[in-house]
């Protein structure tokens, strides 16, 4: 059994995955991303623990220690993997919260459900937690946990941080069960968002649902002040700057080009194949830039990776009908014997052979219709010391914010995709690397060691009082 901790995560996943060999025998892998990454020097510095879901459906497992790190697994029934996980999070909240791309599905048991584990997470965190302990909840599916945990612990400094977008208040109106939730991350002492627009949304939601007064980024309970503040997530710089400079991977890109077919241009997308990312779009911009004969034959190919993704989820289904048989009919009517323009992959890379795509690519098209932020435009810039390569960026992602010499483009509007493709393809080497150098100042220096320890060093500074002169007339708890 792991002891109390000073420090913990809450997550919907531990951060490790479990791998079987062939004899049967089970060991755990920390999984890749860059949360762990940034998290794991803080877990070991402070002894912390996390907490979340292992993966399995209908088993428990005793807390245990991997890489220095406490893990705590939190089970799921099968039927709460299909109603919290699959249902409430990604089939009612994610859509809500990404513009209502698809029409989101609002049923009480889903919800239900939702509720009952975030109040499992919640008890297990206040059993994990040491007095005074810095508890740091993560994401949409675990948005009622704050208020929870503080009910149970108030000793306890809690923290929120929400990965996508918040919605502005016309869109999160719909939801039947909108104040519980506005209440749950309320338990907060600090709420994490992406972006400055959507904390904005939420002191706004908070106003016009519970009358509740905000000043800056402060919004005034009757007892306590809650912070709501933007901490754009970022990626390892320093480690993807330091792989694209091994031999293998260098060696690994240039292979990569040839098995292409040597093209002039190589175009690429990573997404997780997910409604949101706009592959659907992009795909489109391509196959009218073949018909109408601007891009010639055998002059570039386009590389999408689509990693399998909520691949029970019905809409995730349909999603990948829908782009698989796009890709085939673009290919069908743009083939030439031993040249396929579009390369498609429905499979999941490793590190390494990831940064050799994204150094192999003179184009990078990250075209999503909402995203909170998208780290692969974030990875891609990493990738390019050579200062070559050109990012192709929707306006709708968070990226877009801080990386404004991309080359930005509505997904929405096919004619400024296809001429903002161009643009990038026919960019000269200088005006490509005027562009790379400043958007990788940027990412070097709001790296996600920034990220982490600004949430937490955010978390850790008590907000003003709470002044009873701003009329609070909501309590919390
Ligand atoms: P995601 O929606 O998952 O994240 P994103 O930010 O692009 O989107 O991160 C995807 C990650 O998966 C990247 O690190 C990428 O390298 C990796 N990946 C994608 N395809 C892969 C493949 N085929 N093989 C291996 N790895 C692959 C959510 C929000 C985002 C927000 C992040 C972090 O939706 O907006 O940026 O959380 O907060």
């Amino acid at each position: 059994m792991v002891g109390r901790s000073s420090f913990l995560i809450v997550a919907n996943r531990l951060p490790v995955d479990r791998n079987v060999e062939q004899d049967g025998t089970a060991s755990w892998r920390r999984s890749p991303g860059g949360l762990v990454t940034a998290i794991a020097p803080v877990m070991q510095r402070r002894h912390g623990a996390w907490l979340g879901w292992h993966g399995a459906a209908d088993e428990e497992l005793e807390p245990f220690e991997q890489d220095g790190m406490s893990l705590i697994p939190v089970p799921l029934s099968a039927t709460e993997v299909e109603l919290y996980y699959e249902g409430f999070s990604n089939a009612t909240l994610w859509p809500l919260y990404h513009d209502v791309v698809a029409p989101p599905i609002f049923e009480r048991p889903m919800w239900e459900t939702y509720r009952a584990v975030n109040e499992r997470f919640a008890n297990a965190a206040a059993e994990a937690a040491e007095e005074g302990a810095v508890v740091w909840v993560q994401d949409y599916q675990l948005q009622l946990v704050p208020a929870m945990l503080r009910k149970l612990r108030p000793d306890l400094r809690i923290g929120f941080f929400l990965h996508i977008p918040f919605p502005p208040v016309e869109l999160f109106w719909r939801l039947p069960w909108r104040r519980e939730l506005v209440e749950g991350l309320l338990g907060a002492d600090l709420v994490g968002f992406q972006l400055p627009g959507g904390a904005a949304n939420f002191r706004r939601l908070c106003r016009r649902l519970l009358g509740v007064p905000y000043k800056g980024n402060e919004i005034f309970l009757e007892d306590r002040v809650v912070t709501t503040q933007a901490f754009p997530i970022s990626v390892d710089f320093g480690e993807l700057d330091s792989m694209v400079r091994e031999p293998q991977v260098i060696s690994r890109a240039k292979e990569i080009r040839m098995e292409l077919g040597d093209p002039e241009h190589v175009l690429l997308g990573v997404d997780r194949l997910d409604y949101t990312k706009g592959i659907g779009q992009r795909l489109e911009a391509f196959g009218e830039l073949l018909k109408e004969g601007r891009i010639g034959p055998g002059e570039a190919v386009f590389v999408q990776i689509a990693t399998p993704s909520r691949e029970r989820v019905d809409e995730y289904r349909r999603l990948r009908d829908d782009i698989e048989l796009q890709v085939g009919r673009i290919n069908g009517e743009n083939s030439v014997l031993g040249n396929q323009p579009i390369q498609y992959f429905h499979q999941s890379y490793g590190k390494q052979e990831l940064a050799a795509l994204y150094l192999a690519a003179d184009v990078m098209l990250v075209t999503p219709l909402r995203d909170g932020m998208n780290l692969v435009a974030k990875e891609y810039v990493s990738c390019h010391h050579d200062l070559h390569g050109a990012l192709v960026l929707s306006e709708f992602a968070g990226a877009a914010d801080e990386l404004r010499q991309s080359f930005l483009v509505n997904p929405y509007d096919v004619e400024d995709v296809k001429r903002q493709m161009l643009t990038a393809m026919r960019a000269t080497p200088h005006e490509l690397a005027r562009r790379m150098r400043t958007m990788r100042r940027r990412v070097a220096t709001y790296d996600v060691d920034r990220w982490a320890s600004e949430f937490l060093t955010a978390l850790e500074t008590p907000a003003s009082a709470p002044a009873t002169s701003h009329s609070a007339s909501w309590r919390s708890g």
